[in-house]
């Protein structure tokens, strides 16, 4: 960000970046246990805001149950859970997050439900996320198509479900000229299962699926923002 050190007066702030949870339909799956460990992580660590960058839900006939334990789940952290949608969950018509709204049910929701993208200021905290929810996972969906510009008073975060580098033809495209142009703190990214860092200015990562399977690498991000600091973010394993 480009905030001289002397007007940085953001508030110090952890976010915690999940993707690609694909709970379904069994209650204690390992998916699901994965989602609970996240769950604690922002707990332990005391997270201003969770967010997960789509696919939070494998496919949209998951049922009413597993929607209720998810509440229940969040219930437990109780702070400000940001949710992008993914291919998995899109929120067409027929999809999940239309049939149980998680707003009724958890109320520090903030659902990024709009094609065009929204932005949400999280309260008690200086963090603001933006994001595009995928209405269909097509060639045609730029997930980062017209994000706007950072605020030097929030830790500027931008969500997005998609392919990194897709070639031609794919779905969901994110190209590098875009991350280059964007202003932002942080890039959270949704849709590899296998976390990476795919740029280093503004800083954007795959967090990974919390349970992959075949995959010892399970776990999610931690995202400290400090004033004055370059932005912190590491990858933390779910496992004890
Ligand atoms: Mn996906």
């Amino acid at each position: 960000m480009t905030s001289s050190p002397a007007s940085d007066m953001r508030k110090p702030a952890t976010l915690v970046h999940t993707s690609d949870c694909h709970l379904d339909k069994t209650l204690d799956g390992p998916e699901q246990q994965a989602f609970s460990s996240v769950v604690d992580l922002a707990i332990k660590r005391d997270a201003d805001a969770l967010l997960i960058a789509g696919d939070l839900f494998d496919h949209n006939r998951v049922k009413p149950e597993i929607v209720h334990w998810v509440a229940s789940e969040l219930n437990r952290y109780s702070g400000p859970v940001v949710l992008l949608v993914g291919n998995h969950d899109v929120f067409h018509e027929s999809s999940v997050h239309n049939k149980h709204d998680l707003r009724d049910l958890y109320e520090h929701l903030y659902m990024l439900d709009q094609p065009d993208g929204s932005i949400f200021d999280l309260p008690g905290t200086e963090i603001s996320v933006w994001g595009r929810a995928m209405v269909e996972h097509a060639p045609e969906f730029q997930p980062l198509l017209n994000a706007p510009k950072a605020r030097p008073d929030k830790w500027n975060v931008i969500a997005a479900h998609g392919l990194v580098n897709a070639e031609a033809g794919r779905s969901s495209p994110i190209y590098t000229h875009e991350l280059n142009e964007l202003s932002a703190d942080y890039v959270a990214l949704g849709h590899v299962h296998v976390h990476s860092v795919v740029h280093e200015n503004p800083l954007t990562m795959y967090s990974g699926a919390p349970y992959h399977w075949g995959s010892d690498k399970t776990g999610c991000i931690i995202v400290d923002f400090v004033p004055n600091e370059p932005v912190q973010a590491e990858w933390t394993s779910l496992k004890e």
